[in-house]
């Protein structure tokens, strides 16, 4: 019954940040993060999903707080038809690494910065995985590069979202070369 306070919590945190229509059809990506202190991070991620209409779902899920609820969430994830995990965590970032021990799935980590430490502490957590067992680590609190890096993944059998990755990384070229020519004149 808590979770699902927490979810509601998250998921009204969400709608008041996205105006624009949300995908419809089941979730292809899980965003997971250890704590909701973690959403000003993650949000990030499921506003690109978003744009790039990909379906998410958002939970809370820790792995030292909820350990019975991050094996459930990981262990079923699959057959539930998500495709690509993005998982945030902090401090002792335990969630990503747990999370790929139990998918087949990828896994993307992101480093929050949540500690004295400055985020150091996630980064190194969450990037020395042992050999076997990988986790994809992006730069601390950059959950945009987690959900671009899954609409690269996802693109790769389907055509039609790596056609607008595409498009999106040529409207990024644009954007600099008017910036360029702006700075000549
Ligand atoms: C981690 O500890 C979370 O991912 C978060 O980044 C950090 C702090 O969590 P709170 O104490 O704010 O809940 O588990």
């Amino acid at each position: 019954p808590s979770m699902g306070i927490v979810e509601t919590r998250v998921n009204s945190f969400l709608k008041e940040e996205n105006t624009d229509s949300t995908p419809v059809g089941p979730p292809r990506v899980g965003i997971i993060m250890g704590s909701d202190s973690d959403l000003p991070v993650m949000k990030e991620a499921a506003k690109i999903l978003n744009d790039f209409d990909v379906s998410t779902e958002v939970r809370i899920v820790s792995a030292h707080r909820t350990p019975e609820l991050m094996f459930n969430y990981a262990s079923s994830a699959r057959e539930r038809g998500i495709q690509v995990i993005i998982a945030g965590a902090g401090g002792a970032a335990h969630l990503p690494g747990m999370v790929a021990a139990l998918t087949p799935l990828p896994v993307i980590g992101v480093p929050v910065r949540a500690s004295t430490l400055d985020g150091l502490d996630s980064l190194l957590s969450i990037v020395q995985m042992p050999r076997g067992v990988p986790v994809a680590t992006v730069a601390i609190n950059n959950a945009t590069n987690a959900a671009l890096l899954a609409v690269r993944m996802l693109g790769v059998a389907d055509t039609a979202l790596q056609a607008r990755m595409a498009q999106f990384q040529e409207d990024a070229r644009d954007t600099v070369l008017e910036k360029t020519e702006k700075l000549e004149k």
